[in-house]
């Protein structure tokens, strides 16, 4: 059993660095060196639950990996040692109605092995007691063990400490524009909340050819950054009603607006920039009940929700990495700060100021 370093989340307390033993891999299983590690919202709502009460600890976040493999459990045929792996959190079953359908984001047998703390098969253990692995992952640390479903091969020359982020923020983000809502060339489009998400829909709406692109925050400093995604237009919803702004701006309604925050508020507000016709887009998590004008589905409004980018990771991970390589999606504007592990407490303190569009943790660093 292989022993590591990882940041360990035990309830209200910030993390902290500690020795973790890690199972070796079985069956179908693939055990990835972490390289680098992406700190996305989700991790910070796991955060929030742990200091409210009902999260499982002790439990290990991080879920937007870029590794190399180590090792792989017998029957493992897709991937070998020495392979350079990004992890697709939410490994599907390949099997259920909906990804017989095609629909693998919507997947409803994840095998997300669980890897509960009182499950039969703990992966993780501190000082001989199971720890979970948050989203399925615990990649804020030296070493992760993924069914084989859960990591994705990519090419050797891209660089992992960037290419991580396609494991969860580039793909929700891109993936909502151009595989969830399809955004049609010449549209004009809203991307409300400006994080690590919300600045991939910006790019993601540039790809599918949008015509105007209004990026929505509200901290002043992501409109210049929104700009090197394609943002054509910046609205600071501190300054007054975002809803106006952005119509002023467009000279009336959007084809699309998304929303990348989670708040009922800016749900409500997204779906008041479309049009008749128009589709806006719920890719934050939203933890309350949502207030829309029943009349307004007369005009065949549509509001939707996107999770994960509706992506098939084995298809648009590697496709999203050719784009980057290629120069055509930029991941390099999204990693403000690299920091080593023991500072992760202080990379949640940046993103919960919305500051930063993404922090990136070095498990060696
Ligand atoms: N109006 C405008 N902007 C706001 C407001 C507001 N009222 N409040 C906050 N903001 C801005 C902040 O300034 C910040 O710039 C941004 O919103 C939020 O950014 P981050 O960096 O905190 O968050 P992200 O981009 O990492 O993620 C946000 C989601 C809400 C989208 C996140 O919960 C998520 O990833 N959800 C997707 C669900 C999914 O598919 N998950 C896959 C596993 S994560
Ligand atoms: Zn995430």
């Amino acid at each position: 059993m292989p022993a590591m370093q990882s940041a360990v989340l035990r309830g209200p307390d910030p993390m902290q660095v500690e020795h973790i033993d890690l199972a070796d891999p079985e069956a179908g299983e693939v055990l990835v060196r972490v390289v680098a590690c992406g700190v996305c919202h989700s991790d910070l709502h796991a955060i929030h639950r742990a200091k409210s009460g009902p999260l499982a600890v002790p439990m290990i976040l991080g879920h937007e990996v870029g590794g190399v493999v180590e090792a792989v459990g017998p029957g493992v045929t897709s991937v070998k040692a020495g392979d350079h792996v990004v992890v697709a959190f939410r490994p599907n079953c390949g099997q259920c109605f909906f990804c017989l359908r095609g629909d693998l984001a919507l997947c409803e047998r994840p095998d997300n092995p669980d890897r509960a703390a009182a499950g039969p098969r703990p992966r993780l253990r501190a000082n001989g007691q199971p720890v979970q692995q948050g989203v399925g992952v615990a990649g804020y640390s030296e070493y992760t063990l993924m069914p084989e479903r859960g990591v994705v091969k990519v090419r050797d020359d891209a660089p992992l400490d960037v290419v991580c982020l396609v494991g969860c923020g580039v793909t929700t983000g891109v993936g909502a524009a151009i595989n969830t809502a399809r955004v049609q060339s010449g549209s004009d489009v809203a991307v409300i909340g400006l994080g690590g998400v919300g600045l991939n829909i910006v790019q993601g709406a540039r790809l599918a050819g949008a015509r105007r692109i209004i990026a929505v925050d509200t901290v002043a400093s992501k409109g210049d950054l929104a700009a090197k995604f394609g943002a054509t237009h910046f609205v600071n919803a501190s300054e007054g009603d975002p809803v106006a702004q952005v119509q002023k701006i467009a000279g009336g309604y959007l084809d699309y607006a998304f929303e990348a925050i989670g708040l009922g508020v800016t749900v409500s507000q997204a779906f008041a920039m479309i049009r008749r016709g128009g589709m806006a887009v719920v890719v934050g998590v939203v933890g309350q009940d949502v207030t829309i004008p029943g009349r307004d589905f007369l005009g065949e409004k549509k509001l939707v929700g996107s999770f994960f980018g509706s992506a098939r990771p084995q298809y648009d991970i590697p496709r999203l990495i050719d784009l980057y390589m290629d120069g055509k999606l930029n991941l390099d504007d999204l990693v403000s700060k690299r920091r080593p592990l023991r500072e992760v407490n202080e990379a949640f303190a940046d993103m919960e100021t919305g500051e930063v569009a993404r922090s990136v943790i070095n498990p060696r660093g």
